[in-house]
């Protein structure tokens, strides 16, 4: 992993799953240059969800949060590249898909707020990436390798 590279946690949400998105998110990080590291099509238990949105336990949406992330299997990734955190985020668009870019993900596959698509690590909070990762996957499920296009992409 080279000094500017670093990984983020990103995940397909059980309305992209259900909606056949799944493939279209990975699509959309591997062309951008993102290499994929670590991959896991699961369900989310109540406890991993009340962790995993655990900064949201006093907001009135959080019962209806974490009751839609457990609704449905997800597709839980993480992702690396130069600036990975920040760079998702930008491509995710909007929280609310409503005002998200058209040409961002939530842009292009979302109207509502609740039900918006992807998650992706927040850039703005120190160390929310690699404390997601390490919820969510074990060291050992993490695939170091070299991306042979790397270093055409950056
Ligand atoms: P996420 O964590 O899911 O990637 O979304 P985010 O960073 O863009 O937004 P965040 O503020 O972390 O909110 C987490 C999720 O809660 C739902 N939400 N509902 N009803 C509301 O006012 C409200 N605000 C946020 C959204 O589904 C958001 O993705
Ligand atoms: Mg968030």
């Amino acid at each position: 992993m080279s000094h500017h590279d670093e990984r983020t946690f990103v995940m397909a949400k059980p309305d992209a799953v259900q909606r056949g998105l799944t493939g279209e998110i990975v699509t959309r990080l591997e062309e951008r240059g993102l290499k994929l590291v670590g991959a896991k099509f699961m369900q989310i238990d109540q406890k991993l969800a009340e962790q995993h949105y655990g900064e949201h336990a006093d907001k009135p949406f959080f019962d209806e949060l974490v009751e839609f992330i457990t609704s449905g299997p997800v597709m839980a990734m993480v992702w690396q590249g130069a600036d990975a955190t920040r760079q998702v985020r930008q491509m995710m668009g909007a929280t609310d898909p409503a005002d998200a870019a058209p040409g961002t993900i939530r842009g292009d596959y979302g109207l509502d707020l609740g039900q918006n698509i992807i998650h992706g690590s927040d850039h703005e909070d120190e160390g929310a990436n690699e404390r997601e990762i390490e919820l969510f996957f074990d060291e050992d499920e993490l695939v170091e390798y070299e991306r042979s296009d790397e270093p055409w992409v950056y």
